[in-house]
């Protein structure tokens, strides 16, 4: 039971180079919705995220802002500790791959290698992407430039290489065995291809710069820093202590989610290193899409890279995260836009979801008693709702395990939709008069029907849920998921605060900045 409960994500560990920005805020998010739906779900949860802080472009931005290294990623990593905090991000850790507990991580993985003759000492002759930190043979440059359009440099130097070469089956047997092993689909078929395609042993040292984690017994030699970025994983949860509570409970880890540009690394060298040493791989890796801004795509040079504090300044937090989480399929790219922003504001979360709570809510303020009453039998059209409502949590399981995200959106917004039709169609304004007992049985539906919304909407959009939930004077201890159905039903009698609206429209008139 404690094994099938548990469940360890991770984001990738952010290059400290720069300041973070839309598409790190997007990750983090994404895997901060599933670790607070699967809390709340009753699984013990381990959420990691954090820093990369070796290798060669750190050391370069560093040495180009003047800085020690130390000083400089320091400064930088703390940029993403601020934005996690920012943005209501729950992560249970930070690693930084400067921390002692990681350098002790990455040497123990690189002996446990060596000792397995996984690792041969040779030289290394090749191009070298530095933006990429990847390597590339002469017949993968396309115009004299790394596949990615990043400028390579020519690389000759003695380096350690791992016997990458030896895992080609042993991987492609590994993807075989778990069909979810790697998501979307489109996205395993390319890996399996590229390891079809036959695999060349890989570098995993370098001896032409400093800032990185020295091999140990061979300390001209750095490794390579996908090697020590990729352990991360690992050391947060006791690597090499593999014997440790934490190691034995979170490892393998059940989802790496990534961005698409770097799920080489994580399908396909991370298990092979992990394999190597005898140690469980993964058991799924989601690679998501890439965020555009307004159809261009987002770069320094271009100077329109989005600062995720902007966007949270002006259209408020909750409506971002909704709005990131919404707009995309979760695994297809996408693109920002101002006016995206605002109609799914405006349309969906005023409309649909804040209409329903504040006309539901203010009907209750002004004609029953601002409290909660006891429903009459139900005819068949609230038993409808009421089951709509019901019968979400299974539904949305099913969308955050397989990380369609949209998916879950799209139903709770369905329900939103059906309350709002059935809201329309009973009138109980009109019912006041007429059939008061009838009003307050239709009202008692709806709000139901808000209560499941608001514990169910707490992943994606926490602050707002809770103001939901505050406005049904929902307990704490009555907002997991436990509550759901007609078990926790709201208690007649309750007496509920003077509802305040909790999505205001955003005025379309404003320019985009
Ligand atoms: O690659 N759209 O770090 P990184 C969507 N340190 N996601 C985006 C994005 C965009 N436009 N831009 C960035 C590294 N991302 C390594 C990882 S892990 C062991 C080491 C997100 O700072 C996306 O998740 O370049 C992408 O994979 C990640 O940021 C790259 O972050």
């Amino acid at each position: 039971m404690a094994e099938k409960s548990r469940y360890y994500v991770t984001t990738p560990i952010y290059y400290v180079n720069d300041r973070p920005h839309i598409g790190h805020a997007y990750t983090t998010l994404a895997c901060d919705a599933l670790a607070r739906f699967l809390r709340l779900d009753g699984r013990d949860v381990w959420f990691l995220t954090g820093t990369d802080e070796h290798g060669q472009k750190v050391e370069k931005a560093a040495a180009a802002a003047g800085e020690d290294p130390h000083a400089f990623v320091e400064r930088n990593s703390q940029n993403f500790r601020i934005l996690a905090a920012e943005l209501n991000f729950s992560n249970d850790d930070f690693i930084r791959t400067t921390e002692v507990r990681h350098v002790r991580s990455v040497q123990a993985l690189w002996r446990e290698l060596k000792a397995r003759g996984e690792i041969y000492l040779g030289t290394y002759s090749g191009w070298y992407s530095v933006r990429d930190e990847a390597f590339f043979a002469e017949s993968e440059l396309v115009n004299g430039l790394a596949p990615t359009g990043a400028p390579v440099e020519w690389v000759e130097e003695p380096s350690y290489f791992f016997r990458l070469s030896a895992w080609q089956e042993r991987l492609l047997a590994y993807y075989d065995a778990d069909p979810d092993r790697i998501a979307p689909p489109s996205r395993r078929n390319e890996v399996i291809s590229f390891v079809r395609s036959g695999l060349t042993d890989l570098s995993v040292s370098r001896t032409s710069f400093r800032w990185g984690i020295p091999v140990p017994d061979d300390p001209a030699h750095v490794m390579y820093v996908w090697l020590d970025a990729l352990t991360n994983y690992i050391t947060a949860v006791g690597y090499p202590d593999v014997e440790s509570e934490s190691f034995r409970k979170f490892w393998p880890v059940d989802l790496h989610m990534v961005g698409k540009d770097i799920l080489r690394f994580h399908a396909v060298y991370w298990p092979a290193f992990l394999m190597a040493a005898g140690v469980a791989p993964p058991k799924r890796i989601f690679a998501h899409g890439w965020w555009t801004n307004e159809g261009q795509k987002i770069s320094k040079s271009l100077g329109n890279v989005i600062d995720p504090r902007d966007l949270v300044a002006r259209y408020g937090l909750d409506p971002v995260r909704y709005f990131l989480l919404r707009e995309v399929p979760f695994g297809n790219d996408g693109d920002y836009s101002h006016r995206a922003m605002v109609n799914r504001m405006n349309s969906e979360l005023a409309n649909d979801l804040g209409n329903l709570v504040q006309r539901t809510l203010s009907l209750v303020q002004r004609h029953s008693g601002a409290a909660v009453q006891a429903p009459g039998g139900f005819t068949e059209s609230d038993q409808a709702l009421l089951q709509a409502a019901h019968g979400l949590l299974p539904r949305l399981r099913e969308h955050f395990m397989e990380q369609a995200f949209h998916r879950a959106l799209g139903a709770l917004f369905d329900v939103a939709g059906a309350a709002n039709r059935y809201i329309d169609a009973e009138a109980p304004w009109a019912l006041r008069k007429t059939d008061p007992a009838r009003m307050r049985t239709v009202l008692y539906a709806l709000l139901e029907v808000i209560r499941h919304l608001g514990i169910l909407a707490q992943p994606i959009m926490p602050a707002s849920a809770a103001k939901i939930l505050d406005q049904l004077a929902v307990p704490a201890g009555q907002r997991d998921f436990r509550a759901l159905g007609a078990g926790g039903a709201l208690p007649a009698g309750q007496a509920l605060p003077t509802p305040t609206p909790v999505f205001p429209r955003f005025d379309p008139g404003e320019a985009p900045r």
